[in-house]
């Protein structure tokens, strides 16, 4: 696009790459008006409250592109390393206080906002946040390009930019009911299209072999392709004047597609052909951990990783780059499965249109990959029949054939002609049907592979990857994730950020360990005053958000029990329901005076994906149970079930602050890692959980005493399952549970329905995948001990600090400093 001989425009004035807007309130006035005058089309009084968020994002915006710019510059100059991250899911949450707080200008914004007699928290409701990823993969992926604009390094963010995120929940009878996300509508001011760098990406056709001066190579002759256009996202350091780039793709027509239609006469045909290229980017794939292994699915992965391999190379990288040395430049960290099909075509790009050889091409990727596993269940593992890959992308499927050959032939080297250790690595799967394993794929090529808390990660060479970690025991290791403190306490709890300050001066946020400082205060009676101050004031705020959004109470006395996550069976929602029904069963028996139970409000949030029915009937009773526990005055109020419908970013940020009690229930061996549990221990909830993902650093860290553990471990899991697990045997042995399961069979949530529930009932009974009534009554007795423990409210809050001061581990910066040391090797730019 750029004659790369012609000189460069320059004048004097450009020197500094963009003279940015003052930081004084005056010059944050003269922007936003401008900006609201320029950009809107409105005067100051005639304009709505969109027109000034809008406005107001494009101040913040304007502020921030001289840094973007230089960092680019900067970047390109130094030749630096840069970690590409690969993921298919980024779950932002709001944008404008981020980066409003990464550039010092909050009370700057607010108070030229106040001069124009605006309130900035009127605006600051209306912006809808981008909901571009299902729940924990996708948060990761935002916390950790937050980390690494933070410590200045080199990274660009690729992904999809979806027309539609993560769908909207709404009850309907206490049934989930899902509505587009059309987060969109009201206009995007934090990105920034650049159609002049699309790419071509091409699909389905053939392969043919040609003479190339005498060697014989292979092209592929693609029969349709799409734009992929880039837009831009500043992803903003916190006070270091760093802005990295977040590129997400989207799907666009493409004209030579459009025209050869169009002059066919079929005016119709070609508008449909438009339609269809446009679909690869129209929707995030709300299934979490079930994956459907759908064609469209495989089109996006497809699409954007294409695009994002060759923007770096094509784009990024100096035009006559030596990509013998891709390694130095370049780590594309496969954000799980979703993206692996970037092996196959980063071998393309180097073999078939950069003229490589194989052993070449294969020794440079096998240095460029590395793979980030984000589960235990064999379910959620991807895998895409050979025919409908071979259909969409054959050259590729050719070159995953000879990747396995070769890979099989280093096995049989290895460890003989094991018929069946062959059949059990290979990257093709014969059964049920032929198809590509995708770990499989990533772990052969990847210079490493990464689980997420040290429990997962030690599985994965058990058990997931157990061969491929006896082949390769080097390339596997351990990253714990993290949580970005910026957002989830800076932001979202700033009462407790405050305090912190006081208590160790400012620095804590990006050095988190520092936090251990706060252990000494543990004992300081005044600081647990004023740190159980803040923990009401956050119950206060919650409150009026959820009357807002709701019009639902949380009484302040109560103590706040918060189940919040993806609703799945193997993180157990169920056991947390099945404790609600005991203790409700226990008053309306007669057996417990309301008076004797401890205060509690449960607090759920959950979307189902919306073809997991037996989710979505979990989501139901949960609802059912909330409407008569709530409603039966027998309860004097003392439990109260609250769920409040599409449980997202900005809500966990007042949610979360407010909690008591942190539920991380999973099943032993199941959770990879969790990072909600991080969040909660950070604001200062107690967890009661499992012995499971990062539940159990957490555990060690902050001490046995500040934790309630319940539940079986994963070894006695494995035992129980071994022995034949009959859960019919623990609904015998326990009238707690005996009673918790006929109140729902009897149809007491279900007006007298017996059928509405009966088969959650049944699934517990009967089958109980996720072994919840044997853990039942272990969890019931944890139940109690919190109980007990909670009756003492200085303890608790001492408790309370204690986790608050020891989870300084849980950052994402320090994820990202264990990134680097272990796998990316990508220093700091500074
Ligand atoms: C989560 N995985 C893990 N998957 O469940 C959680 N899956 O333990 C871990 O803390 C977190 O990843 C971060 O490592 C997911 O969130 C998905 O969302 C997902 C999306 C599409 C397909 C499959």
């Amino acid at each position: 696009i750029v004659n790369p001989g012609a000189a460069r425009p320059t004048h004097p004035l450009a020197l500094a790459p963009v003279v940015s807007p003052p930081s004084s309130v005056d010059g944050f006035v003269k922007q936003f008006l401008t900006n609201l005058n320029f950009d809107q089309g409105v005067s100051l009084s005639e304009s709505d409250a969109n027109d000034q968020y809008l406005a107001l994002a494009g101040t913040v915006r304007d502020y921030l592109m001289a840094r973007w710019l230089e960092d680019q510059a900067r970047q390109n100059e130094q030749q630096s390393k840069t970690v590409c991250y690969l993921s298919a899911e980024y779950l932002l949450g709001r944008q404008l206080d981020n980066n409003l707080l990464a550039a010092r200008l909050t009370d700057i914004a607010t108070d030229a906002l106040a001069q124009c007699g605006i309130d900035i928290n009127d605006l600051r409701e209306l912006e809808v946040e981008p909901g571009l990823g299902n729940g924990g993969l996708g948060r990761l992926a935002a916390c950790f390009i937050d980390s690494l604009a933070t410590m200045s390094v080199p990274n660009i963010g690729y992904g999809i930019r979806y027309e539609y995120g993560i769908f909207r929940q709404t009850f309907v009878d206490g049934e989930q009911v899902e509505q587009p996300d059309a987060w969109l509508r009201m206009g995007s001011p934090w990105d920034f299209p650049h159609p002049e760098a699309a790419q071509t990406i091409s699909f389905g056709g053939r392969t043919e072999t040609y003479d190339d001066n005498g060697t014989e190579r292979t092209r592929w002759i693609p029969d349709w392709s799409v734009l992929a256009v880039p837009y831009n996202m500043m992803v903003p350091g916190y006070h270091n004047g760093r802005v990295n780039t977040l590129r997400l793709w989207r799907a666009v027509a493409t004209n030579a597609f459009d025209l050869r239609i169009f002059n066919s006469g079929d005016y119709e045909e070609s508008v449909r052909a438009q339609t269809f290229a446009e679909n690869i980017s129209k929707v995030l794939y709300p299934e979490d951990s079930t994956p459907q292994g759908k064609e469209l699915r495989l089109q996006q992965q497809y699409f954007f990783v294409s695009a994002s391999i060759r923007d770096f190379i094509d784009t990024v990288l100096p035009a006559d780059y030596d990509l013998t040395k891709l390694p130095d430049r370049v780590i594309f960290q496969l954000n799980d499965t979703h993206p692996v099909i970037g092996v196959p075509e980063l071998m393309r790009v180097l073999i078939d249109e950069k003229g490589m050889e194989w052993d070449d091409a294969w020794a440079i990727t096998q240095q460029c990959f590395a793979y980030t596993c984000h589960t235990l269940l064999p379910e959620a593992l991807e895998v895409w029949p050979v025919d409908l890959l071979g259909r969409l992308l054959p050259r590729h499927l050719e070159i995953i054939y000879r990747i396995n050959e070769e890979f099989l032939e280093e096995v049989r080297e290895r460890f003989g002609d094991d018929m069946l250790r062959i059949r059990n690595m290979s990257i093709i799967g014969e059964h049920p049907y032929r198809s590509v394993r995708m770990a499989y794929l990533a772990t052969v090529a990847g210079a490493k592979v990464n689980g997420v808390a040290e429990l997962h990660s030690q599985l994965l060479r058990d058990k997931v990857l157990h061969d491929f970690a006896e082949m390769y025991p080097d390339k596997f290791t351990n990253v714990t994730n993290g949580i970005t403190p910026r957002r989830f306490i800076r932001l979202a709890n700033p009462s407790l950020a405050e305090l912190i300050t006081e208590a160790l001066g400012a620095g804590w946020t990006i050095d988190l360990e520092r936090l251990r400082g706060l252990e000494a205060l543990a004992e300081d009676p005044e600081f647990r005053e004023r740190f159980g101050a803040v923990k009401a004031a956050n119950k206060r705020r919650l409150n009026e958000v959820l009357f807002q959004r709701d019009g639902v109470h949380v009484d302040e006395t109560h103590m706040l029990d918060v189940m919040v996550k993806r609703l799945h069976e193997y993180k157990r929602q169920m056991l947390k329901v099945l404790h609600i029904v005991t203790l409700y069963d226990g008053i309306a028996s007669g057996r417990v005076a309301a008076a004797d139970v401890t205060p509690r409000t449960f607090i759920f949030g959950a979307k189902a994906a919306p073809g997991y029915a037996m989710a979505k009937r979990i989501i139901h009773l949960i609802n059912a149970v909330g409407s008569v526990v709530n409603n039966d005055p027998r309860v004097e109020g003392r439990l109260k079930v609250i769920f409040p419908p599409n449980y997202n970013v900005t809500l966990a940020e007042k949610v979360i602050p407010a909690a008591d009690l942190s539920e991380q229930i999973s099943l032993a061996g199941k959770e990879a890692s969790g990072t909600g549990n991080m969040k909660f221990a950070l604001n200062g909830a107690l967890t009661i959980g499992t012995d499971d993902g990062a539940n159990v650093e957490i555990r060690q860290l902050v001490g046995d005493d500040n934790f309630f553990l319940f539940g079986m471990t994963e070894p006695e899991v494995e035992v129980l399952w071994a022995q034949g697990y009959t859960p019919a045997d623990f609904y015998q042995a326990h009238a707690g549970l005996r009673g918790a399961l006929d109140l729902i069979s009897s149809g007491a949530f279900s007006e007298g329905d017996r059928s509405v529930f009966e088969p959650v009932v049944s699934n517990l009974l009967y089958d109980d995948r996720f072994m919840v009534l044997a853990d039942y009554a272990s969890y019931i007795a944890a139940q109690e001990r919190v109980d007990a423990a909670y009756a003492d409210q200085d303890a608790w809050t001492k408790s309370a600090i204690l986790n608050v001061a020891r989870s300084g581990f849980f950052s994402s910066d320090r994820s990202m400093r264990d990134y680097i040391d272990r796998i990316w090797h990508t220093p700091p730019v500074l």
